[in-house]
């Protein structure tokens, strides 16, 4: 079970934003939300009453059971009746539920405001006479709240950064193996070493296929003289570790190693820069300057790295031009890569904690060595 001290303190910071915005009730229903405030997704509904405990809604049979397991919080069953002809149909919608209890609240918060035939539901069933309740966003202040990571959620990141690079260092890579095999086989390693999943679904692109940021995998077979990208992660109990080595099979030609070399030194310089007060934009700029001086800048088509944690892809990036600024405790993706057409890829990433004096990786005792597979 998720420690109940996080998550009340995590409940105490958001009621507080409630009572300053004067909203009485808080629905949330995204799962990486739901697990970030209540220790499970196994439900349809988290209601948090400003006045009152925290409660979730679970459908009988379909996750009441599990999410009993694993938050401290009440759950409250739905469970639908179907009896054996239309008439006997019982199964009130869990808004029915909510609206019978808090008919009165005022003013609501939810964090599904952009998917309008819910907002609908829930408008409709808090109206009384002609004016319903307010219905305001509550994405931004969740963004807040999940961006620095607690002790306990960077452990479980560690962790899942851990279950990675093992996953990894276990597998045989031979030439003549296929993309799908070796991602098929690094997810059952992960999976065996206690991963819930992958935290996306592995890439393994091979030769030209490198030059594809976000390729396909396929059923092409690696060989000699050629490079392998493979980016992956594991999430485990809920928090995602992401990371991307690339290899040459093979004596390295000049131009890659050179290539190699530039996009290590741009990673690293980043990493510096990846440190508790620095605007967001300069660690990807960093990076950048490193690449203008080996004349790859304009390979370099995407950010430096995004947030992570519960979500693969979390609020804020590192790239030119953004704002904010980073605070130590939050955790951030440092990826460049560039891209030549006709050539292929080259990419090196790790999972990293903003720290004190510079980022700290939790993913790169993974060798880089592209000659790894030579060894
Ligand atoms: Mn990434």
């Amino acid at each position: 079970m998720y420690p109940r001290s996080e998550l009340d303190s995590r409940i105490r910071r958001l009621k507080r934003w409630m009572g300053r915005r004067g909203i009485d009730l808080s629905l949330v229903n995204t799962p990486s939300n739901m697990l970030y405030l209540a220790g499970t997704s196994e439900a349809q509904l988290l209601v948090v009453p400003l006045d009152d405990d925290p409660y979730l809604v679970s459908r009988y049979a379909f996750g009441d059971e599990i999410a009993r397991e694993r938050s401290p919080y009440h759950v409250e069953v739905q469970r639908p009746f179907y009896g054996t002809s239309g008439r006997e149909v019982v199964n009130p919608s869990v808004y029915d539920l909510i609206a019978e209890r808090h008919g009165d609240a005022k003013r609501i918060a939810v964090d599904f405001l952009s998917s309008q035939d819910q907002v609908e539901k829930v408008r409709k069933r808090f109206k009384r006479g002609k004016k319903s309740a307010a219905i305001v966003s509550m994405d931004d202040q969740l963004r807040r709240m999940r961006i620095v990571k607690s002790e306990y959620e960077l452990g479980l990141m560690k962790e899942s950064a851990s279950i990675a690079m093992r996953a990894f260092e276990s597998l045989e890579i031979r030439v003549g193996m296929t993309e799908r095999e070796i991602a098929n086989l690094l997810e059952f390693k992960m999976r065996e070493l206690g991963a819930d999943e992958p935290s996306f679904p592995t890439i393994v692109a091979s030769g030209a296929n490198s030059f594809n940021a976000h390729h396909v995998n396929t059923e092409r077979r690696i060989g000699e003289g050629e490079i392998l990208l493979i980016d992956f992660g594991a999430r485990y109990k809920g928090y995602c570790s992401d990371m991307t080595r690339t290899f040459y099979l093979g004596r390295p030609p000049d131009n890659f190693s050179d290539r190699y070399e530039a996009v290590l030194n741009a990673q690293l310089r980043a990493l510096d820069f990846i440190r508790d007060g620095v605007p967001m934009e300069r660690p990807d700029i960093e990076a950048r300057k490193v690449l203008k001086e080996h004349g790859l800048l304009e390979y370099f088509v995407h950010s430096l790295g995004h947030g992570i944690g519960i979500d693969i892809h979390e609020f804020f990036r590192l790239l030119v031009g953004r704002g904010g600024k980073l605070q130590e405790g939050m955790t951030v993706t440092d990826e460049p890569g560039i891209y030549i057409k006709g050539w292929g890829g080259i990419r090196i990433e790790d999972t990293v904690i903003v720290g004190k004096n510079r980022g700290i990786p939790l993913t790169e005792k993974l060798s880089k060595d592209p000659d790894y597979f030579r060894r």
